[in-house]
Order: structure tokens, then C-alpha cells, then sequence
């Protein structure tokens, strides 16, 4: 399933965007800045950001207000997906179809263009053109979603020290819905604060989030299994290889599947409200659990 063709627009302003707020490789030093352009421009699927910006235009269209933090969250997800690939994380030499940052460019300046995104992330999202209450609020929603309370890191560290053992689905359910729809989840609440959504609004979508995030997870375990190396960019097998938490290893392929549609339903449910206004996102978020990379 490709992406509805009017995400094509949002997906080349952030194209563009992220171009503007990357420093150029003439820069010094010039290694980081062509490692980071390297990983961001590898041929990512731009969905947080899309869904930010979807998620604005709900309540100003257009929703250039939410640009700078589509952007964030692109370079905190692309930072971690370079320290994900590291020897000491998951080791992988494949990533968006190309050679992870590390083979390309050696594990210190990988490590270091991790970093540096994570704080071009902030240094992007202080320049959004939206009141400085609402700013301050959507950096604060960013750095838990990315932390270690519920949020990426968080995650990151309970699917490690989950590896070759057994696990309850309520570990599994928080593995998830830390390391991978906090990101999506917050993207989307980000989205709404920078449009001028009111709390009730913000709320309704954060639900909306958490379970589109947390059936994207789910969707992921299972390509994991059934897609090649080749579809996905990524290394295929992986999971089970490394003996991970998922949900197809704790409950099969067929009832993983029926998690994901039930997931999706929940979230989509919260679109109901908006009527033809939600569109847009609802197609995003039926394309995040039918897509096949
Ligand atoms: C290392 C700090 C740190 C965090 C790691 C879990 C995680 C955070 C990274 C590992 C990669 C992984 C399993 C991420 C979970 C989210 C996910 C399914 C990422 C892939 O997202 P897509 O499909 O990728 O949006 P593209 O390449 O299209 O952007």
C-alpha cells in the first residue's frame, strides 16, 4: 500500500525543510554534517512528520506553524535508528536500503552525528513560529516521549533486558508502546499544540496516537517475519535471530494480526468525532498498519 498521493506534498516541504535546518556539508566539521545528512536523507518514510503536520492541519490549514517540529521529530528518530544500528545495540548493517552510518562512516562519528541530531531536534523545534506557552509545552512532551519515563529510551533499555527470556504481554504492551508510540504519539499531540488545538482536542488525539503508535509496533514485528531484507531496507529475521520480545513470538502471527486491527480500530475510533476533517489522518494511520516496509 503506497501513501495516499496528497502526503506527497507534505512529504517534499519536509523534505525541503529538513534540507534547511540540516548545516551544510561545507561546514566544518564537515564529516558530521555529511554523516547526519547521510542517515536523514537515506529514504525514510517521513511518517512522524507527516503526522505532525496532518495533525496541525486539523486546526490551521495551512499547518506551516508545525514544520520546525515535523522536523524534530525526523532527527530524533533518524538519531535513533543510528544508535540502534551500532555493535553495541543491534549491530546492523543495513538501514533505509543503504549501509548503516557506522559502516559508512566509522562507530565514532556514527555515534557522535546520533547525538548531534538529537540536539539539532531541540535546536530546530525553538524555532517554530507558534506562541511561547504552546512551545514550551511541546518541548516538554518531546523530551519524555524521547526519555526514559515511558518514553523511546525507556523502551530501548526493557527490549534489551528482555532478549532471551520469557515475557508477559503487559511487559510486551510497555516495550512498545515506549520505544515506539511515544515518538508517534507525541508527533501527532505536537501537531495539534502547534495548530492551536484546544486540551480536549489534544487529548482525543494523543489516544489516537498512542494506539496507531502502538499498532505500528505491532505491524512491525510481524514484517519482521513475513517481508525480505530487500522490502523492508533493514535486515529481515532479525527478532527472532536475536531472540527478541514480539508479538508474533508471544502470540503468533494470526493473533499478532488481530492486535494490530483492534489497535487500529481503537485509534481510528477517535477520528469519529471529526468527521470528514479527519480524513486525512485516518488514511495515515490505515496506511501505518497495511503497509508492507
Ligand atoms: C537507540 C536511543 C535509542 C533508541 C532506539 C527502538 C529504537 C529506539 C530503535 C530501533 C529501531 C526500531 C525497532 C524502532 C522502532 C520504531 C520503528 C519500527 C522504526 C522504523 O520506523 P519507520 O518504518 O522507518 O518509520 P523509516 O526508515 O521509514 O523512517
Amino acid at each position: 500500500m503506497k501513501l495516499p498521493d496528497f502526503f506527497e506534498s507534505d512529504r517534499a516541504a519536509i523534505e525541503a525543510a529538513l534540507d534547511k535546518f540540516l548545516p551544510p556539508v561545507e561546514i566544518q566539521p564537515s564529516s558530521i554534517h555529511e554523516a547526519m545528512r547521510y542517515s536523514v536523507f537515506a529514504g525514510g518514510k517521513r511518517l512522524r512528520p507527516i503526522m505532525c503536520v496532518e495533525s496541525a492541519r486539523m486546526f490551521s490549514d495551512p499547518p506551516d506553524a508545525a514544520i520546525p517540529a515535523a522536523c524534530t521529530f525526523e532527527f530524533i528518530h533518524t538519531y535513533s535508528l543510528i544508535h540502534d544500528d551500532l555493535p553495541a545495540l543491534d549491530n546492523d548493517d543495513l538501514r533505509r536500503g543503504k549501509p548503516t552510518c557506522h559502516k559508512k562512516f566509522g562507530e565514532p562519528i556514527a555515534i557522535l552525528a546520533g547525538d548531534a541530531l538529537l540536539t539539532l531536534a531541540f535546536e530546530t523545534l525553538a524555532k517554530s513560529p507558534i506562541e511561547p506557552q504552546r512551545g514550551i509545552q511541546i518541548v516538554s512532551e518531546v523530551a519524555r516521549a524521547a526519555g526514559t519515563v515511558r518514553g523511546m529510551i525507556g523502551g530501548q533499555v526493557a527490549d534489551l533486558e528482555a532478549e532471551r527470556r520469557p515475557i508477559e504481554l503487559l511487559a510486551l504492551e510497555f516495550i512498545h508502546r515506549s520505544k515506539t508510540a511515544a515518538l508517534i504519539r507525541t508527533s501527532i499531540v505536537a501537531g495539534a499544540i502547534a495548530g492551536g488545538a484546544e486540551e480536549q482536542d489534544v487529548e482525543r488525539l494523543r489516544s489516537f496516537g498512542e494506539y496507531i503508535g502502538w499498532a505500528f509496533q505491532v505491524v512491525d514485528d510481524i514484517l519482521d517475519v513475513e517481508e525480505s531484507s530487500a522490502a523492508l531496507g533493514k535486515t529481515a529475521g532479525k527478532d527472532q535471530a536475536q531472540q527478541k520480545a514480539t508479538y508474533p513470538a508471544l502470540l503468533g502471527l494470526e493473533r499478532s494480526r488481530e492486535v494490530a486491527t483492534e489497535l487500529a480500530g481503537k485509534a481510528l475510533s477517535e477520528l469519529d468525532f471529526y468527521g470528514a476533517r479527519g480524513d486525512r489522518l485516518r488514511q495515515l494511520g490505515e496506511f501505518l498498519v497495511a503497509r508492507r516496509a
